[in-house]
């Protein structure tokens, strides 16, 4: 096969994700790695942070971009112990060595292996994924490069950690699990999680295989003192077990069956390939990762790291609107950004925001620049282990006080691009429309293709989603996935908000079905997708 080094190497909304293959490619991970150092201001002298999820390839690319920075005369690479490092670890690593950025080897949730998808992305010196100028800028570096910097050296031993030198740069080989675990023993109260724990309160973690085993076993199973056992799929492997690392419903099925089973733990937990996001369960109950955002901005107080309170709450625009509640109650601001982490680390820097969180499972806060599954994790045992209540329990007295926001989210994964692009064009060119309209007795109040202006540098991000927001508030929402590999992959959501006094204890499919009639009628998902259901539903 003829190489194409030079094209296809755009990034999406979290950094480059091709299939395995087209990494192997010769020279295509050196020119992409070459187009990041090209955009950087000065890499002289400067620390890379370098790690990845250990999927299939990891230990290639990680050599490789050591002998790069060498060669491009960075001053040291702080490099994980066998290349494995989370996404929010990296993110920490960059702020506490002061680096220029870091390197990311990961697909996040992407299966793994020969056949699978490997991934890069680049985090700046706040720790957060790089902004769409700088991906763009990267992009357009990758079609025009013609050379990359390299040097011959054998491959470093990456098993021990320790100082040592590539060429004329320092590389520090460092232990990333006792680094992550102690900025977890800053912010949450660990010995109020273990006297849970000693009480015969029973969790399970499920690592997938992936990232997150390491540091799954070292805090909940020595620091927490949870028995053996506790972390399940806790060994990474480079194929991830031949599973998808995707913490939902359908890959994480034994998860959830385990939670509605007569056996279930009080708590269950999953993580994704490379540790940034994360999936709650309870006993009988999946919580929606909206109202997770919501559960953990409203209870943040409760662990010493946010003891003096939030100073505001940010969430993707498809996320429920379940966080705007607490806001509200909080007396604090609300921020709705586009999809992607990106967008709240400008809030997040000027301290507008403490908390933020993705419907797709992603939570962090203002202790690192990106999600974290992890510190979701903990977070949430923090807020258990002071309310000394159940997870159900939580979310029933949750909506008692703020209403409940039924949401859902169905994917149409790996669809032909073009009925894709029908789809989303056809709505797009009826949006001044549809205002006025009537779908199922519901009158469309307003519909956009959201667009955003960064409230602290006013960068500008436009064509994030379709969004059709009805009279009662009710939303449905319409946007292209941008980390598929294989076609294009379609999301629907949608959100409808339950005041307190209403009925608080509906199927959430059910409590939708409207909605989704509606969103059928309006864009005719069937007829352009050809698709009769979704693939995933969360
Ligand atoms: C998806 C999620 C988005 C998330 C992104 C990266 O993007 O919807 O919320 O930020 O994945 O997460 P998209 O464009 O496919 O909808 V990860 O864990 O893959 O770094
Ligand atoms: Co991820």
């Amino acid at each position: 096969m003829a190489t194409t080094p030079f094209e296809d190497q755009r990034p999406g909304t979290s950094g480059l994700r091709k299939r395995v293959r087209v990494f192997e490619q010769p020279n295509y991970v050196e020119n992409f790695v070459q187009s990041i150092f090209d955009c950087l201001d000065g890499v002289d002298g400067q620390t890379l942070i370098v790690g990845g999820d250990g999927r299939y390839y990891n230990d290639v690319v990680v050599q490789k971009v050591i002998r790069m920075a060498a060669a491009n005369g960075f001053g040291r690479v702080v490099c994980a112990k066998d290349g494995l490092m989370s996404t929010p670890g990296v993110s920490q690593a960059i702020r506490e060595y002061s680096a220029l950025g870091g390197i990311v080897l990961s697909a996040s949730h992407n299966p793994g292996g020969p056949e699978g998808d490997f991934g890069i992305k680049y985090n700046i010196g706040n720790g957060g994924p790089a902004p769409e100028r700088l991906t763009e800028a990267i992009f357009a570096r990758s079609t025009a490069i013609d050379s990359y910097h390299t040097m011959a050296s054998d491959d470093v031993d990456l098993s021990r950690p320790g100082d040592t030198e590539v060429g004329p740069m320092a590389l520090s080989i460092v232990d990333p699990v006792a680094a992550y675990s102690a900025l977890m023993e800053k912010l949450f109260d660990f010995d109020a999680i273990t006297d849970l724990l000693a009480g015969g309160f029973l969790m399970r973690f499920d690592a997938m295989h992936a990232v997150t085993g390491p540091y799954g076993r070292h805090i909940f199973e020595k620091l927490l003192g949870a028995p053996a056992g506790t972390v399940i799929n806790g060994q990474p492997k480079p194929d991830f077990g031949g599973e998808a690392p995707d913490p939902n419903p359908v890959h994480a099925k034994h998860l959830v069956d385990l939670a509605m089973s007569a056996d279930s733990p009080d708590f269950l937990a999953a993580s994704d390939g490379d540790g940034d996001r994360n999936m709650i369960l309870g006993r009988g109950i999946i919580v929606a990762p909206s109202d997770s955002l919501a559960v953990l901005a409203a209870n943040a107080h409760l662990a010493p790291g946010y003891a003096q309170g939030i100073s505001g709450i940010a969430r993707s625009m498809p996320t429920s609107a379940a966080a705007d509640k607490v806001a509200q109650k909080l007396g604090v601001d609300l921020y709705e950004v586009p999809t992607g982490w990106k967008y709240f680390c400008n809030l997040l820097d000027a301290e507008k925001i403490t908390i933020c969180g993705e419907e797709s499972a992603g939570t962090g806060s203002d202790h690192v620049r990106e999600k974290d599954g992890l510190w979701a994790i903990l977070m949430w045992l923090n807020i258990l282990a002071a309310r000394r209540k159940g997870v159900a329990e939580i979310m029933t007295d949750h909506w008692a006080k703020f209403g409940r926001n039924y949401y859902s989210r169905h994917d149409y994964e790996g669809v032909e691009a073009a009925g894709a692009a029908a789809l989303m064009g056809s709505l797009r060119d009826r949006l001044s429309s549809l205002p006025g309209s009537v779908y199922g007795g519901q009158i469309i109040q307003s519909a956009d293709d959201f667009a955003y202006v960064d409230p602290i540098d006013g960068s500008k991000a436009e064509k994030q989603g379709i969004r059709l927001i009805f009279a009662d508030g009710a939303r449905i929402i319409l946007r292209l996935s941008g980390t598929g590999t294989v076609g294009a992959t379609v999301r629907l959501y949608m959100d409808r908000y339950e005041p307190p006094e209403g009925d608080l204890g509906q199927d959430t499919q059910v409590a939708l079905a409207g909605l989704k009639a509606i969103a059928e009628e309006v864009a005719g998902i069937r007829s352009h997708l050809g698709r009769d259901a979704p693939d995933v539903i969360t």
